[in-house]
């Protein structure tokens, strides 16, 4: 695969731009309602923060264009959407980079386990450089990410035991989002990972047709998974980045003044989640713990961490382009 990180595909990127400009001056006197798609529920801090956007955005441009926000995933399961923004068939979403790694391979560095530190560290890198070469990579797939939403730390939960150890997973039916690295993560693990939509979950892990999954505290909290999944093990293995993403189509539809509006909106946006995050993650955390869910301290993380190694070998055997970007984010303050 040639590296969408290399100098000479900027270039490219920017003349693209620069043609999205000029079309876009022309088709700017139309009005748009754009269809937003979030897998949340009303109230989630995702959802707050594109009500806000939606809500900016129809100002600040004078209502040329009024986005609509499409709550619950009602809009179609997350693979399904990103296609659809691609094709602009959706004008926006709030995707997550994990199903996004189909679609665009370099977002799949993101999706390796234990890439960054800690939230704040991911910040940082997807608000600087770093970002914008994903952003590039995005806009080659017809998405235009204007700005990166947090979604915590993700760990395993289950309805059989606390996760201590690796070999606590082993056997455990857990579902994974649609990527195949998450499949190679579960059986690094030992156990047996099925990829399927969010929206499923619930109803599997209730008939048992899996154990468990991994999520954050809020997705945990807010899906209701905790009322059946009673362990809560905090192996915190993925961070990922989620983007406020405009289908490209959408993007270059608006004058150069309204794509100013747009970019301004999500990144206020983007703000709000982040700090809506901090907070749900203390507020969902209390409710499943009241509920009776099992929340353990992994004393040893860097013995999961170590099981993953296999996987940063492969990943870069197939992506030699990309090693030094992984390289690059983990030396990132
Ligand atoms: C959530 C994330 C969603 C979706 C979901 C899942 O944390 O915000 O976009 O990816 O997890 O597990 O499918």
């Amino acid at each position: 695969m040639t590296s969408l990180f290399s100098p000479r595909v900027s270039r490219t990127c920017l003349s693209l731009a620069a043609a999205g400009v000029l079309l876009g001056a022309s088709l700017s006197a139309q009005a748009a309602t754009w269809r937003g798609w979030n897998v949340h529920p009303d109230g989630y801090p995702n959802s707050l923060a594109l009500k806000s956007f939606a809500e900016e955005v129809a100002k600040t441009t004078d209502g040329r264009v009024e986005p609509k926000v499409y709550n619950n995933g009602v809009l179609g399961d997350q693979p399904d959407a990103i296609e659809q923004a691609r094709s602009g068939a959706l004008d926006f979403g709030n995707f997550n980079m994990g199903p996004m790694g189909p679609v665009v391979p370099e977002t799949d560095v993101l999706s390796l386990p234990f890439l960054f530190k800690n939230v704040e560290q991911m910040y940082r890198v997807m608000d600087g450089d770093i970002g914008k070469r994903f952003a590039a990579a995005l806009a080659e797939k017809n998405l235009i990410a204007l700005s990166w939403f947090g979604s915590g730390a993700r760990s395993f939960y289950d309805t059989k035991r606390p996760i201590e150890t690796p070999d606590d997973v082993k056997g455990l039916k857990l579902r994974v989002m649609n990527n195949d690295l998450y499949v190679q993560m579960v059986d690094a693990l030992g156990g047996n990972a099925t990829p399927m939509a969010y929206s499923e979950v619930f109803q599997s892990l209730k008939t048992g047709v899996i154990d468990g999954a991994e999520n954050n505290f809020p997705s945990f909290e807010s899906s209701n998974h905790y009322e059946v999944a009673k362990y809560y093990s905090l192996t915190e293995h993925l961070i990922i980045p989620e983007c406020l993403c405009v289908a490209k189509s959408s993007w270059e539809a608006l004058s150069d003044a309204d794509q100013r509006a747009v970019r301004t909106a999500a990144e206020n946006a983007a703000q709000e989640q982040r700090q809506l995050w901090a907070e749900r993650v203390a507020k969902s955390r209390a409710i499943v713990e009241k509920a009776g869910v099992k929340i353990n301290q992994v004393k040893d993380k860097a013995a999961f961490q170590q099981r993953m190694e296999p996987i940063y070998q492969a990943f870069t055997d197939k992506h030699p382009e990309l090693a030094s970007l992984i390289e690059e984010i983990r030396q990132t303050p």
